[in-house]
């Protein structure tokens, strides 16, 4: 028997179980951040043959780092799919130091997207995976909403988050808190198809995924979870520099992603409000753990939109042997 074609926007109306207001709105915003997922898919396709698609705009992000002409595609992609929808009105982005209002005079009371619009774009000019990252909040009303203080909450309230992973084939993946589901882009009928649904991370994994190349700038613990994955059978490294690559491998297969804090940056890399808290939605709904080594990712207050934080997230045994080693005592195998 042939499989059902079910859409992302009607998959999101089923989730909500009723056709309420709220249920169109969500359909639609999920269709909105589609749609900017399949307008950076087709850049990307053609990055290797068109002008200024490649290499950096000349311009240093709020991150510090050089932005890449694809960063600045993909941060405008979103800005154009949603500013005349009046679905969301901030929108946060690594690639902006201040939300963008979608349209200016939006209602700040209205839902926030945040977003990696193109996460691990160094992998671009070697034609290898990137993917965007999205989380939808509601502004906290008992907030003042001066200096975004009303999105500064923990990753547990999230209403929906999920990536975009630009790979052989693109696929989205998200939730809204009631199990994780995936679609694969139908380049032929232009739409994202149910493909796997719910997502289940196993209990335990084989696969490893950090830059050992930082090993003297780790701490004791994730030095001594690198000597203990060393000695013991039954891991294995992969490690793609995409942390939406990486951590999708994790998602369906089990296995452990860090990117720990160093004595130099104890917040390590990556960003909690758009990469980490949203990751770890997914990995909690699909039955992982996600922390910082010291507490659950989903807890953690943040003091400011950009802040860092260092991530361990994947199936729960392999995250278990991580903080073993945090903690002084060496894994029982
Ligand atoms: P490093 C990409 O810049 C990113 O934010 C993640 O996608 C990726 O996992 C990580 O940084 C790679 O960082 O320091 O290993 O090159």
């Amino acid at each position: 028997m042939s499989r059902d074609v079910l859409t992302l926007s009607r998959h999101v109306l089923q989730q909500f179980e009723s056709f309420t207001a709220e249920a169109q709105d969500f359909s639609a915003l999920l269709n909105r951040i589609a749609l900017a997922g399949k307008m950076i898919a087709r850049r990307l396709g053609q990055s290797g043959l068109i002008e200024d698609a490649l290499g950096i705009t000349g311009s240093i992000n709020v991150q510090g780092e050089e932005q890449k002409q694809m960063d600045d595609y993909a941060n405008r992609a979103f800005i154009r799919a949603l500013e005349q929808t009046g679905l969301v009105c901030r929108l946060v982005s690594e690639e902006m130091k201040t939300p963008a209002r979608l349209p200016e005079n939006c209602s700040l009371s209205r839902l926030a997207l945040l977003i990696d619009p193109l996460d691990g774009s160094s992998n671009i000019d070697a034609n290898l995976t990137v993917g965007s990252i999205f989380s939808v909040l509601r502004p906290l009303e008992n907030r003042p909403e001066a200096d975004n203080q009303d999105l500064l909450q923990p990753g547990r309230n999230q209403l929906a988050a999920g990536y975009i992973l630009y790979g052989p084939s693109t696929q989205l993946v998200y939730s809204i808190g009631k199990g994780v589901h995936s679609f694969t882009l139908d380049p032929s009928l232009g739409e994202f198809i149910l493909s796997q649904s719910p997502i289940r991370t196993p209990e335990r994994g084989s696969v490893y995924s950090l830059n050992e190349g930082y090993f003297c700038q780790w701490n004791e613990g994730i030095q001594n979870f690198v000597r203990y994955v060393h000695r013991r059978d039954g891991y294995t490294s992969r490690y793609s520099g995409a942390l939406v690559a990486d951590f999708h491998r994790i998602l369906l297969q089990g296995g452990v992603y860090l990117y720990p804090g160093t004595q130099k940056k104890p917040e390590g890399k990556l960003r909690l409000m758009y990469e980490a808290a949203p990751l770890a939605f997914l990995a909690e709904q699909a039955g992982g753990v996600a922390t910082t080594g010291t507490e659950s990712i989903l807890d953690i207050v943040p003091q400011s939109l950009h802040q860092r934080v260092p991530l361990i997230i994947g199936s729960r045994e392999n995250v278990m042997e991580v903080l073993n080693c945090l903690q002084g005592s060496p894994s029982p195998h």
